[in-house]
């Protein structure tokens, strides 16, 4: 088995000082892996399933084997989280409303911190993770990307976490594409991360057109949608 703790990928860049307007160099970076909410209740049989969510788990093994840097968040909701439809008298699933000041779509009630469906799906190698970024915890506001709160400012940490580590580029992989996965490369980006998202390792729900919306936004953003499965 290869070992590559600390593989790196190679990128253009045409910032050098010697190269003439055109030209471009090779330019190694870090790049972590980050690997979406790949929990129990977004997987079939789960509270909020995304459709053969559990079939992305053996390539996203294979990729946290590879990856230099690698990154697992947990959506992880108190009882009676707002995101949740149950918390909000005669809501239902798929309504919005405003949640910590922003509109939101709300959910059926998931990954409540310490139960089975809030627990990486079994076959994750979650052990192999450096570090878990949970989100979605504060009683007041949600959270989708791995990088702020709903309200775009409030910070998880990771990005302070990755810049501490040298970390350049991020692979985004993980559940839900049109949610969380969205919503945490476009913060990577606007971050300025070189940020791709390996679709072969994502499902989406998409709801109401919500898959090319953030497909636009992330395209928008800078992110590169990777379609190859092997990115190394
Ligand atoms: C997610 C809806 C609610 C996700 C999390 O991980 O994409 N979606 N909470
Ligand atoms: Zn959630």
């Amino acid at each position: 088995m290869r070992t590559l703790a600390l593989r790196r990928i190679r990128r253009q860049c045409d910032h050098h000082r010697d190269l003439r307007p055109g030209m471009t160099i090779a330019t190694t970076i870090t790049e972590a892996l980050v690997v979406v909410d790949l929990q129990n209740d977004f997987c079939p049989g789960g509270a909020l399933p995304v459709r053969d969510g559990h079939a992305i788990v053996p390539l996203v093994n294979r990729l946290l084997e590879q990856a230099a840097v690698r990154v697992l968040t947990q959506d992880w909701h108190p009882v009676g989280h707002p995101s949740f439809a149950a918390s909000h008298a005669g809501a239902a699933p798929g309504d919005r409303t405003i949640v910590g000041g922003v509109e939101q779509t709300l959910w059926p009630v998931h990954c409540v911190q310490g139960t089975p469906g809030a627990m990486f799906h079994p076959g994750l190698h979650a052990d192999r993770a450096d570090v878990v970024v949970r989100k979605g915890f504060r009683p007041e506001i949600d959270s989708y990307s791995a990088f702020f709160e709903n309200d775009r400012t409030t910070p998880s940490g990771l990005d302070g976490y990755l810049r501490s580590r040298g970390v350049r580029g991020v692979a985004i992989v993980g559940l839900a594409l049109d949610v969380c996965v969205a919503a945490s490369a476009v913060d990577a980006a606007r971050l300025g991360y070189a940020t791709r998202v390996i679709l072969a390792a994502c499902r989406g729900i998409d709801v109401h057109g919500s898959l090319a919306a953030a497909t636009g936004a992330m395209r928008s953003a800078g992110v590169v949608l990777d379609t190859g499965d092997e990115p190394w």
